[in-house]
């Protein structure tokens, strides 16, 4: 099937065309990581996967996108930065608008991102998730979540695991039109778990991740053994969010990143999205693990690292790796976030506290003076931090 069929099928009740919301539509969407990967399509048109894959959101850093029907031509801006029209980006985004344009018809694109593009993180998970419930809602198509989640798998793959918060799996269906194909919510709360993003290189990759997975499909020997292994480590993480079983949800999970890394090694030729500072940053991992530190890795079509461990070890891993940024998954009572802001006091980031202050970001933050007035003037009470403060020890 091809996609405008798709589309068509999907949008069959929600009177397409006929209403436009003149303010525009916005959503917001978080980005993802898998815990179990998607490696390879059985459809590349429709993206439709070999296996089911596994992920979790990544809290607050996501994609906030609002859509308008406007002017001459299309325009994206991406923040606050006009995009080239003939660059990869706004090809890619065009071609999925032309799915939706009425006649004659152009957009208005604004993208607010606090995810990397192109680094490796998911960004085009939560582009195409925050843009299909933007038109949604420019459009009133009162679309379901799943059908929103099968709109955005059509943008791509990893998009349809965006549409939720927390734990997502997305089910490998067998129609050969996907609608059977699509993220499914799974309903586990763990507000103790934290992904720290270990970002050792951020710019373009050499190889897009939909260009890597094809040319594993067709040419790595190890291929014909990646869907048995994603049945088991889906097994095994649907057991361990089942029974809070952390060294077992981070084991299963590490295993399933190198395995899927090991089936782009051996394609021909060979993929390989790691940097001599990947390496060693998994060593460390594996230090700290000797340890007894409970701390595990995965690492997507990039360089770059995302660690999974828990609450308590924060402090020990930040002193391994100062630059993490730690994210909560889940809203946890015991830890504040922080709102990062730059020099002009614009929101641009949250950050989990602890490590905010180890690496000294710029955020918001508030004080009570004491003051009272005496003969010599207004005084002011003067109080000194502790010694064992884990910043800014002693300040007066
Ligand atoms: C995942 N990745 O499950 C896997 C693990 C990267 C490594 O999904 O072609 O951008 O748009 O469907 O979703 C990245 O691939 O590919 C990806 P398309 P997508 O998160």
């Amino acid at each position: 099937m091809q996609k405008p069929e798709a589309i068509k099928h999907l949008l069959r009740n929600s009177n397409h065309g006929s209403f436009v919301n003149s303010d525009g539509g916005s959503a917001w969407a978080p980005s993802n990581v898998a815990l179990c990967k998607y490696w390879g399509k059985r459809d590349i048109e429709l993206n439709l996967p070999v296996t089911s894959s596994l992920s979790i959101s990544l809290g607050k850093k996501g994609t906030f996108t609002n859509v308008k029907q406007q002017g001459e031509a299309d325009c994206y801006v991406l923040n606050n930065i006009t995009i080239d029209p003939n660059s990869k980006f706004a090809k890619r985004l065009c071609e999925f608008l032309n799915l939706f344009r009425p006649a004659f018809a152009h957009y208005l694109i604004t993208i607010d991102t606090n995810v990397p593009i192109a680094a490796g993180l998911a960004s085009s998970a939560c582009g195409f998730a925050s843009l299909v419930m933007a038109l949604n809602n420019l459009y009133d198509w009162r679309l379901s979540k799943q059908d929103l989640s099968i709109l955005a798998r059509i943008g791509s793959g990893s998009a349809c695991r965006s549409i939720w918060e927390g734990f997502v799996e997305w089910q490998v269906g067998e129609d050969f039109n996907g609608m059977d194909s699509h993220g499914k919510l799974l309903e586990h709360y763990w507000p103790e778990l934290r992904i720290g993003v270990l970002t050792v290189a951020i710019g373009e990759k050499p190889l897009s991740s939909r260009d890597a997975m094809q040319h594993t499909v067709l040419t790595s020997p190890l291929y014909a053994a990646w869907p048995d292994q994603v049945e088991q480590d889906l097994a095994k993480i649907k057991l361990a969010l089942a029974r809070k079983d952390f060294v077992l949800l981070g084991e299963a999970a590490e295993i399933n990143s190198r395995a899927m890394h090991a089936t782009m090694q051996a394609a021909n030729p060979s993929i390989n999205y790691s940097l001599p500072e990947t390496s060693q940053a998994m060593e460390l991992v594996w230090e700290l693990r000797r340890n007894n530190v409970p701390v595990f890795f995965t690492q997507d079509a990039g360089p770059n690292l995302q660690l999974l461990f828990l609450r308590e070890h924060t402090e020990i891993i930040l002193r391994t790796f100062p630059q993490l940024d730690v994210i909560m998954p889940f809203p946890d009572a015991h830890t504040e976030q922080l709102i990062i802001v730059d020099d002009n006091d614009a929101e641009i980031d949250v950050g989990e506290k602890l490590a905010v202050h180890l690496q000294g970001k710029q955020h918001r933050a508030f004080s009570v003076f004491i003051l009272r007035k005496s003969e010599e003037g207004v005084e002011v009470l003067l109080q000194q931090r502790a010694s064992n403060k884990y910043h800014s020890a002693n300040l007066w």
